[in-house]
């Protein structure tokens, strides 16, 4: 046995134990099975061979049609995901693993030809963003939104709260809130993308409101101890921006410590990219959370062990090398090289790139 690392030491997340602190970041695969958007049945074997992580955490997972901005990607509000997700759920868990499933609605970042009737995208504001989306087989730009109406804003709650519920019936051990990388919950909170003149936009107060209240009735409806959020302070993606995101997200962080949520889940950094794109103090958000903070973002075994030593975080998430390394766990415990990702299979196709990466040879005698 190699030395040991810290990413390996036991953590307990509210009711689950978890065996270590490296968690499966949520990552969009596009595999899903039109046109009801159901996991796809090869995400048994793909969730499956990465249980040994302390947590996975799925793929984003739209709670509408309206929430849906790329071709391809689950759901989890009609019976038919659900019964899908509870394969997955039930092999994870048949493997040891815990696993929370990600809640998105897109927002802005959609296309018409995605939405019901074909209807435009729904935003805080009508400002399109100038993003990608992937439709088709092809990147297009994202389209034109229009501005939510008051009284629609409480149906996405509501949206947000069924999908909880959804998850509890599939199998979940909880649910992560994507608040993150220019969704909608992120529109709202940072004023490059909100220029409402309502109770929802304006102060960090009012942009931070739909955040807190679907995280308020999600953890309602499962529990604080099962509810995790995600969030992406500095990260430009989908055509972000703050004028003030320290004083934003630290308001945000002492809003959802004081529903008791699980865990805070921070993307620092560019989401995918550089991690010392502004200055941003993350030590000082953390102070605002008292419970779990899930660092991610350009990770590996020294920077990550090195943040958990510092108490910088209580669990590393990791993204691209948990595709290409369904034992990530193990390799990372025994300090063996990792297998390199292929970037041409992140997005759609099939088994290729997907659960077809190699695990090390069992040294174990059988
Ligand atoms: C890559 C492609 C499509 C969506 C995110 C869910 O950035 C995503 C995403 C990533 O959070």
């Amino acid at each position: 046995m190699n030395t040991l690392t810290n990413l390996l030491e036991p953590f307990r997340l509210g009711p689950n134990l978890l065996p270590n602190r490296v968690v499966m970041a949520p990552m969009t695969r596009s595999r899903a099975v039109a046109p009801l958007m159901l996991a796809n049945p090869l995400a048994v074997d793909y969730y499956g061979q990465r249980s040994s992580a302390g947590l996975l955490i799925t793929e984003a997972s739209q709670v509408s049609q309206q929430g849906q901005g790329y071709q391809d990607t689950p759901g989890i509000y009609s019976a038919e995901q659900v019964a899908a997700w509870r394969n997955v759920t039930e092999r994870v868990h048949v493997l040891g693993g815990r696993i929370f499933i990600q809640l998105w609605h897109t927002g802005r970042i959609s296309h018409t030809s995605l939405q019901p009737g074909g209807a435009p995208p729904v935003a805080p504001s009508a400002i399109r963003a100038r993003s990608k989306t992937f439709i088709g087989g092809s990147l297009a730009d994202v389209s034109e939104p229009r501005a939510l109406e008051l009284a629609e804003i409480r149906l996405i709650i509501d949206q947000f709260k069924r999908a909880a519920l959804n998850a509890r019936e599939a199998g979940f051990d909880g649910v992560e809130i994507h608040a993150a990388n220019g969704y909608l919950l992120d529109q709202f909170a940072r004023d490059g993308a909100n220029e409402r003149q309502d109770s929802y936009g304006g102060s960090i107060e009012n942009r931070a409101r739909l955040m807190l209240k679907v995280s308020e009735a999600v953890a309602g409806e499962i529990g604080p101890e099962r509810t995790g959020v995600r969030i992406s302070p500095v990260s430009p993606a989908n055509d972000m921006s703050d004028s003030n995101p320290q004083s934003l997200f630290e308001y945000i962080s002492k809003r959802l410590n004081a529903l008791n949520l699980v865990y805070l889940h921070v993307i620092e950094g560019v989401a995918g990219g550089s991690r010392d794109v502004a200055t941003f103090d993350y030590a000082s958000l953390r102070k605002c959370f008292s419970g779990a903070y899930i660092a991610n973002n350009g990770y590996d075994l020294a920077l990550g062990t090195e943040a958990l030593s510092k108490d910088a975080a209580d669990l590393i998430a990791f993204g691209r090398p948990f595709i290409s390394n369904p034992d990530l766990v193990e390799r990372l415990a025994q300090r063996v090289p990792l297998n390199k990702w292929d970037t041409a299979t992140f997005y759609g196709g099939s088994a290729e790139g997907y659960i077809d990466y190699p695990r090390l040879p069992n040294r174990a005698s059988s």
